[in-house]
């Protein structure tokens, strides 16, 4: 038999192609060389550098699956993935800000939009000169988003939009909004509009005092009577499968980072362990911090593996979104395990921002909520084998 990898137990890094691998490795250096070493100060004193964009937009890190006409890198949704592991490993935030322009701004203007409209918008957002939002949640439907309220009302030469957005991560510092409303002139079904920064009626007040999630910044969209020309509309989609269509994606991203911030989690409990000597032994040499350490692989070897595995069907084009709900629910849920484990793990430094781990966990509160709370996707994976849709 080989022998035991312990930081790669099933051998993930041979199951990716070449270019998979130089993909993850640029967003690995990039990761622990410019977000590492900011993210602490950016966390504490809650604030987001929009540069990052930039940056991640020089690496092709922005819209890595769109194609390259339009400035992404044609990348499969493994690359993808991968991408979102290494962002996450260092930050959820800064995993958050890349996943919101990719799968949730420039894949709706892609896969929904104009031929005019992915010519305008896809090569800015990819570079990262132009940053984007994605307002679906409002104030009363977050885990019901039929229920909004936001509204599109037909004018001569386009539509008047009314209504407002909450919890829109990106949106104070936002040049482009993918907004999703009800739209009269479409017999009240959802339509997607894209809306620019300083359009009159239109602004994005920062969310403040935020415990999770710090280094991403968090906003309102406030709609009144915002005119847009029928420019604005994304025609090539109705209803929610708009913005679902989107959201699988993100989830999907979103199961692999999760897992980054799980094994950053993880190695630093392993290391901490061997470092830190109690009862004249380190405490990595303890039966039940060896369980813990054992439940931390495993947990991660597992759900890594059936990230690519729904990675590679979704390359294939033969993913259910039952699958994603599978991946998403079920990592984040054991990465917020890790991360209060590693807490724990680590004692009293366990609470210090320079140990890392307590951000981690604060930070996966929020990923366990949105893009559909964990027990929503237990909802979604019930309906699937019943029959039986128990929402309400
Ligand atoms: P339901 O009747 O199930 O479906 C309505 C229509 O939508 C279609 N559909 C999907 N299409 C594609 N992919 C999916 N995953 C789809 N799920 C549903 C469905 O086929 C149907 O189409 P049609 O043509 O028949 O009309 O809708 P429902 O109202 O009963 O939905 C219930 C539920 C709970 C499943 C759904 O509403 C849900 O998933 N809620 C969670 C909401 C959510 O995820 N919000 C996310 C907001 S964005 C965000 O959080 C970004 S954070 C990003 C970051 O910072 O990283
Ligand atoms: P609710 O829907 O009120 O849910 C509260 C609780 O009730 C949850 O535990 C939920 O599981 C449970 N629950 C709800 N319905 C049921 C049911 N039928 N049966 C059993 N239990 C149920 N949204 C965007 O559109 N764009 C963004 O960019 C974005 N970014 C975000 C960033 C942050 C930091 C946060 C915190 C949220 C963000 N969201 C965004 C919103 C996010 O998607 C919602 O918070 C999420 O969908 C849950 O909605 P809610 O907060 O209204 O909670």
């Amino acid at each position: 038999l080989a022998g035991f990898s312990w930081e790669d137990p099933f051998l993930l890094d041979d199951q990716l192609t070449e270019e998979e691998r130089m993909i993850r490795d640029s967003a690995y250096a990039f990761a622990q060389d410019k977000l590492a070493s900011r993210v602490t100060q950016a966390y504490l004193d809650e604030v987001t550098d929009p540069e990052i964009f930039a940056e991640m937009g020089e690496l092709g890190l922005l819209g890595a699956t769109i194609p390259e006409a339009y400035g992404g890198l044609g990348a499969s949704y493994v690359a993808y993935g991968l991408v979102a592991r290494e962002v996450e490993r260092v930050d959820s935030g800064y995993r958050s800000m890349m996943s919101v322009q990719s799968s949730l701004v420039m894949y709706p203007i892609f896969a929904y939009g104009t031929e005019a409209q992915r010519q305008k918008y896809l090569p800015k957002l990819a570079s990262g000169e132009w940053i984007g939002c994605f307002g679906l949640t409002e104030p009363d439907a977050g885990s019901d988003p039929a229920g909004m309220k936001t509204t599109a009302k037909k004018t001569d030469g386009g539509y008047v939009l009314n209504g407002s957005k909450m919890w829109i991560s990106n949106a104070p510092i936002a040049d482009v909004f993918v907004v999703w409303a009800k739209s009269e002139a479409h017999g009240g079904k959802i339509k997607g509009f894209v809306l620019e920064k300083g359009m009159k009626g239109l602004s994005a007040p920062k969310i403040g005092g935020k415990l999770s999630l710090r280094a991403s910044v968090t906003g309102e969209i406030v709609m009144e009577n915002v005119e847009v020309g029928e420019d604005a509309l994304l025609p090539e989609v109705s209803g929610l499968k708009g913005p679902f269509g989107c959201l699988n994606r993100a989830r999907y991203g979103i199961a692999w980072g999760v897992m980054g911030a799980a094994e950053d989690c993880w190695h630093r409990s392993r290391q901490y362990g061997l470092d830190r000597k109690q009862f004249n032994k380190p405490l990595a040499g303890m039966q039940l911090y060896q369980k813990k350490l054992a439940d931390m692989q495993t947990e991660i070897t597992l759900g890594l593996q059936a990230a690519l595995r729904v990675g590679r069907l979704m390359d294939e084009a033969r993913a259910a979104p039952e699958m994603i709900s599978l991946i998403k629910r079920n990592n984040c849920g054991k990465a917020l395990d890790i991360a209060r484990l590693a807490r724990d793990m680590h004692g009293g430094n366990g609470i210090q921002a320079e140990y890392h781990v307590m951000r981690h966990a604060a930070n996966l509160e929020t990923v366990n909520t949105y893009e559909g709370a964990h027990d929503v996707h237990a909802l979604i994976l019930g309906r699937a084998q019943t029959g039986l849709q128990a929402f309400f």
